[in-house]
This record gives C-alpha cells, sequence and structure tokens, in this order.
C-alpha cells in the first residue's frame, strides 16, 4: 500500500519539485490548513459548543449582514493562527471592514490573506455544509502595507483553497498548478492527499443557480436557465437536474466532483450592485480552482479573474463551472 501523503510532504515535495511554492508560503498554507481544523471542531460540536445562532451583540457585517457566532469564531481562529508566524503582511475577511495588518510586534511577512471565514452562514444552524475560501497575493514592493495594495486581479493569485465542513472535512488547494484534494483524518488530525489533478468535465447536464430570483435576472441568464428547463425537447436537446445548496462552497465542491455550472448573476433587485457574491473572498479564488481544474470562470461578460478590482468589498456577478455550459451561457451576453 502507498504511503498517505500528508499535506506538510506534499507540500514541501511541491516546494522541492518547481519551487512553485516558496517557504513563506507553504507556512502560510500550513497555518491556514490549521485554522480550518479548528473550525472544523467547532462547527461539528455545533449547539454542544454553543456556537450556533447570531452573535451576541447581534452585530452586523460590513455588508450589512447580521453575523453569525461562527462568522465571528472562524474569523477571530484565521486571524489568530496567521498574525505572529511572520509570513504576513496583512490580512482581509468579508466580516471586517478594513484590512488587519501585522502588528508591530510580529516580524512582516511577503504576502497577503484574504478570506471569507465561513461561507454559507445560512446553512449553519440547519447542519448543512459551509466552508472557509481564501485567496492569497503577493505583496506589492515598497515599505508598509495599504489596502490598495490588496486590490490586485484574480490572475495575480499564488495560491487560493477552501476547506468545506461536510460529512467530511476536506481542503481544496491550488498554487497554479492543478488542484489536490486533502480529507481530514479526526483519528491523525492531519489532512491526507486523497486527490491530485482534479479535472471539471467540459459538459454537464446539472445547473445551479437561486431560482427563486428568476423574475428579477437579465435576459441572457433567463434565457440560458429557460433553455435548461426545455430539456430534450428544446434547443439544448437533453434533460437538465438541478442543485442549490446555497454555500457556495458545496456548490463549487459538487462542480469539481462531477461537472456542473453554478451561477449567482447580478439580478434587479439590486440594480447599483453588480452582484451578490464578492469579488475577492468568494469569485477570485473559486474561479481561479475552477479553471485550474479545467473549468471557466465568467461574469458573462468577462473572464473574472481579468477584473481589476476598485474596492475591497466589491460584489461580482458569477457563472463558473464546466467549460462548455460557462461559455454558452456567456455568449448570451453581449461583451464589455
Ligand atoms: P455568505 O458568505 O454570507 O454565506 O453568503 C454567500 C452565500 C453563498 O455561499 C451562496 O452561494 C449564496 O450566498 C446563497 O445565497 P441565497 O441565499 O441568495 O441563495
Ligand atoms: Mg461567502
Amino acid at each position: 500500500m502507498s504511503p498517505k501523503i500528508s499535506l506538510t510532504r506534499y507540500l514541501v515535495e511541491e516546494q522541492r519539485k518547481d519551487g512553485a511554492i516558496p517557504a513563506q508560503l507553504r507556512l502560510l498554507l500550513e497555518v491556514v490548513a490549521r485554522a480550518c481544523k479548528s473550525i472544523s471542531l467547532a462547527v461539528n460540536k455545533g449547539a454542544l459548543g454553543g456556537v450556533l445562532g447570531v452573535s451576541e451583540a447581534s452585530s452586523e457585517n460590513i455588508q450589512g449582514e447580521i453575523q453569525k457566532k461562527l462568522d465571528i469564531i472562524a474569523n477571530d481562529v484565521l486571524i489568530e493562527a496567521n498574525e505572529w508566524g511572520g509570513h504576513l503582511a496583512a490580512m482581509a475577511s468579508e466580516e471586517m471592514e478594513g484590512i488587519h495588518v501585522v502588528p508591530n510586534r510580529y516580524p512582516q511577512g511577503e504576502y497577503l490573506l484574504l478570506f471569507d471565514p465561513l461561507d454559507g452562514s445560512s446553512n449553519i444552524d440547519v447542519n448543512v455544509s459551509i466552508g472557509t475560501i481564501f485567496s492569497v497575493l503577493k505583496k506589492p514592493e515598497g515599505a508598509g502595507v495599504s489596502e490598495q495594495d490588496f486590490l490586485q486581479a484574480g490572475a495575480k493569485q499564488v495560491a487560493a483553497g477552501y476547506c468545506i465542513y461536510g460529512p467530511q472535512t476536506t481542503l481544496v488547494l491550488t498554487v497554479g498548478n492543478g488542484v489536490s484534494l486533502f480529507t481530514l483524518d479526526r483519528e491523525q488530525g492531519s489532512f491526507v492527499l486523497t486527490q491530485r489533478d482534479l479535472s471539471i468535465p467540459e459538459d454537464t447536464k446539472e445547473f445551479a443557480i437561486n431560482m427563486s430570483n428568476m423574475r428579477h435576472w437579465d435576459e441572457p441568464v433567463k434565457r440560458y436557465i429557460d433553455e435548461c428547463l426545455q430539456g430534450k425537447e428544446g434547443p439544448r436537446g437533453k434533460d437538465f437536474n438541478m442543485r442549490w445548496i446555497a454555500s457556495m462552497v458545496a456548490d463549487v465542491h459538487r462542480i469539481l466532483t462531477r461537472g456542473g455550472v453554478f451561477l449567482y448573476p447580478w439580478d434587479k433587485r439590486e440594480p447599483n450592485k453588480p452582484g451578490k457574491l464578492r469579488l475577492m473572498y468568494e469569485a477570485n479564488p473559486m474561479g481561479w480552482i475552477v479553471e485550474q481544474a479545467g473549468g471557466a470562470a465568467s461574469t458573462g461578460r468577462e473572464r473574472i479573474l481579468d477584473l481589476q478590482p476598485k474596492q475591497l468589498h466589491e460584489r461580482v456577478s458569477v457563472i463558473l463551472g464546466s467549460k462548455n455550459e460557462v461559455e454558452r451561457a456567456a455568449s448570451y451576453f453581449t461583451p464589455v
């Protein structure tokens, strides 16, 4: 039987192979994985750990959403785990208004970490899969660090991943040479490599979208979904299945496992917002992972990874997954 490859061993071997993972980045990824283990433990305890429900102060995050206890716990775990190791200059989170600069008492590293500490918050209390999404950028040269340093296109990411807390706790990671999957071995307390080179089939018969928003969609989205719904009798000539978990991590994880297309498009409910999902914490890391597995990620009009962010908490319209479906949906839009 071939030996189990731990995340640590995998990262060390990747570092040796082609230098795709510099030492500081390797340390950073190990620390993020350790933080995800702690979050996984808190999630698993549920009501026994007193972690369900809304935060004591019923506080709102920068997007005006009520924070759950676990949103805050997960955010604190990630900050505490990452601020002292010397690999980071600053962090940004969906749950914090401004950036968190590594305090002076610790050495400053050359990387920037962004995260959605607990994606799929509406699923926490109902015991459905949720996750942590993260993205790593290199800090531009120069003294100090500012919010401006974070405003880099997704194509500049040096690492991205997510950890899904479901029936298994699974970490999915890319550093730009394919996508690998690690399953948490609870007895050993370590992530073990369980799949390399994940690949999303180019074609699919499964879509994921919140259908209750149909009346608010833009014409191209209506047309794409309507054609899927017509099934064998329609222009697509095949029947489609639908799934919507309402945790992006879980919907993307299914797509990485068996293909599919995920849409959270701009809609008329909030005409002045470009979409619901966040570019820097959700769309960029997930978009890169999907591309690294052979899929595509688009706003409908542009490749997500090419977007130049203007603000930390910027939102974006998202269509990602099986390449041919993303391209078909995008072909119904007028390009920019
Ligand atoms: P969150 O980061 O506050 O949890 O919100 C993001 C989530 C995504 O995981 C998911 O795809 C979407 O919001 C679900 O939205 P809706 O409840 O509108 O279906
Ligand atoms: Mg989220």
